[in-house]
């Protein structure tokens, strides 16, 4: 089981709770691929009334069907949900006008009680990696929050007004203490929410192509040129013959995993959605 809690993550999460309290919304980022292991049930408990906006990051790399089948799943249970892609601004500026509608009651009141308007004030929340400063670039058009491709770059909290309507705050990613269930661990390690160097890629690739395997037929045969139908560790040594990963005359499996890991990141494996209902 991976076990990843550093001493940042909970500093990170107690100053959330705090940052709660000065915000009238919470848009929480999934990754699309993996809508529930991204998803972080804490956040909701500690939100009670204040309203909450998921917005799924990377739905370009998501399987287009299981994005329509999560946006039901997550409307059924009253959740609101958008799917966007940051980098290729899709669905960006629906964003304002759903934080407008959940507070539409919260305004209407205000504006009553003769208080002058103000911009609505968001917070972004969600585990590392999931695109929280890619997305903020985005929406405040130039480079303002710092981003990385590495999980646990932003460290520091700030304000940043995004529109005339919305004021944000950048916070760094969240990851609950412990995975409960190792497939959920897979997952974030898969999508890249826990650092390489911190999880057993043997494990977490064997899983993944009993995955592909099953879930995606033709795919790994597609790509590799191999027959998708032997057992997992005969089909590493497939791989690491056709690109000849070979250290010493022993297998390099350290290459194969990168490769097969870059590969699923990077959609060479085409769009693929890992988090799945109903046994599907
Ligand atoms: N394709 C795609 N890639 C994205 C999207 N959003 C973010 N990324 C990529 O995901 C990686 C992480 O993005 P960041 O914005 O740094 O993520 P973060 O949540 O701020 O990460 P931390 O600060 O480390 O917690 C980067 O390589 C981004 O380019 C998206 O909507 N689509
Ligand atoms: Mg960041």
């Amino acid at each position: 089981m991976i076990q990843w809690y550093p001493g940042h993550m909970a500093k990170a999460q107690k100053e959330m709770e705090e940052k709660l309290k000065l915000v009238d919304i919470v848009l929480e980022l999934v990754d699309a691929r993996i809508p529930i292991s991204s998803f972080n049930p804490i956040i909701k408990e500690k939100l009670k009334d204040k309203p909450h906006i998921v917005l799924a990051t990377k739905s370009n790399m998501a399987d287009e069907h299981w994005n329509n089948l999560w946006q039901l799943e997550f409307a059924k249970n009253n959740d609101s949900i958008l799917f966007i892609d940051s980098i290729k601004r899709q669905n960006l500026n629906k964003i304002i006008p759903l934080c407008k509608l959940a507070l539409q009651e919260k305004i209407k009141k205000e504006k009553e009680k003769g208080m002058k308007e103000r911009p609505i004030r968001a917070m972004v929340v969600g585990i590392p990696n999931v695109g929280k400063s890619t997305l903020i670039n985005q929406l405040v058009g130039k480079k303002t929050a710092f981003v990385g491709d590495k999980p646990g770059v932003t460290k520091s909290q700030q304000w940043i007004k995004i529109h005339k309507d919305l004021d944000l705050l950048d916070t760094p990613g969240v990851l609950w203490p412990k995975f409960d269930e190792q497939k959920v661990a897979y997952h974030l390690a898969l999508t890249g929410a826990i650092k390489d160097q911190i999880f057993h890629k043997d494990d977490v690739i064997l899983y993944f192509i009993s995955f592909m395997q099953e879930k995606y037929p033709g795919s790994l045969n597609q790509r590799y040129q191999i027959d998708e139908h032997l057992e997992k560790l005969e089909i590493l040594h497939e791989i690491a013959r056709a690109k000849n990963f070979y250290q010493k005359n022993e297998i390099d499996y350290e290459r194969v995993f990168d490769l097969i890991l870059n590969d699923f990141r990077s959609l060479k494996l085409g769009r693929i959605t890992l988090d799945r209902f109903n046994n599907e």
